[in-house]
């Protein structure tokens, strides 16, 4: 079977590993559904890259972020509020910065990786997508320079996976298409905070014009 059309030109193209740090795995606080599944698959494509550039995204919140239930008095995790003029999940205490949650995954090839980006730095302000934060107090979602970066470097086409499908990994998606470049989901290389969102997920990323697609895909 031919490598999938997305691949025809690996220098050109990135794949994005989008948050796989303990905190959003198995035994984590924000566990995902069985997130510890995509290592073997994720580690595999780092060994043997369909592409010329990996860049990973890193949750990085400070401690007391705006994002965290705890932060809220009488929230609990998982409610919604409105924030900045926008729903707001209020998430379980994660990512915190400087602990080993926060960490990429432990058991994962980070030294080959070109570029590790770090989001939801602002306290403020959550950031789901590798490219963009979520909306501040100004109604703006200011850019993190990834776009530029994989621009400068010719990037026209993105692959991403990693944690969590229903947020991060889809908002980056969508973000992806949205700065211009063909994006790619790997799909069985993610994995949901639940998986009721799947089937909304799927619609979403289609009529973004992101290509679903699964790791035996990118295989010559
Ligand atoms: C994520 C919720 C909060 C993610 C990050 O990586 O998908 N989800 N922060
Ligand atoms: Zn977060």
């Amino acid at each position: 079977m031919p490598r999938h059309e997305l691949l025809n030109d690996p220098d050109h193209t990135a794949l994005l590993l989008v948050d796989i740090q303990p905190d959003f795995m198995n035994a984590g606080p924000l566990a995902t559904a069985d997130g510890d599944a995509i290592i073997p698959g994720v580690r595999e494509l780092m060994q043997t890259p369909p592409c010329g550039i990996l860049v990973a995204t890193q949750d990085w919140h400070p401690a007391g972020h705006i994002s965290f239930a705890s932060s809220h008095e009488g929230h609990d995790p998982f409610d919604t509020i409105e924030l900045h003029g926008h729903d707001q999940v209020l998430w379980p205490d994660h990512c915190v910065q400087g602990t080993a949650g926060a960490e990429l995954a432990p058991s994962l090839p980070w030294d080959h990786v070109d570029l590790i980006l770090r989001k939801g730095c602002d306290p403020q302000v959550d950031s789901y997508s590798g490219f963009r934060n979520n909306w501040g107090p100004d109604g703006q979602r200011p850019a993190t320079g990834l776009a530029g970066y994989l621009r400068e470097r010719g990037v026209h086409t993105v692959l991403v996976c990693g944690l969590a499908r229903d947020v991060c990994v889809q908002w980056t998606a969508e973000d992806a298409v949205d700065a211009g470049f063909h994006t790619g989901f790997i799909w069985d290389l993610t994995r949901p905070v639940t998986h009721d969102n799947d089937d909304a997920c799927r619609q979403a990323l289609k009529s973004a014009g992101v290509h679903i697609m699964e790791a035996a895909d990118l295989k010559a």
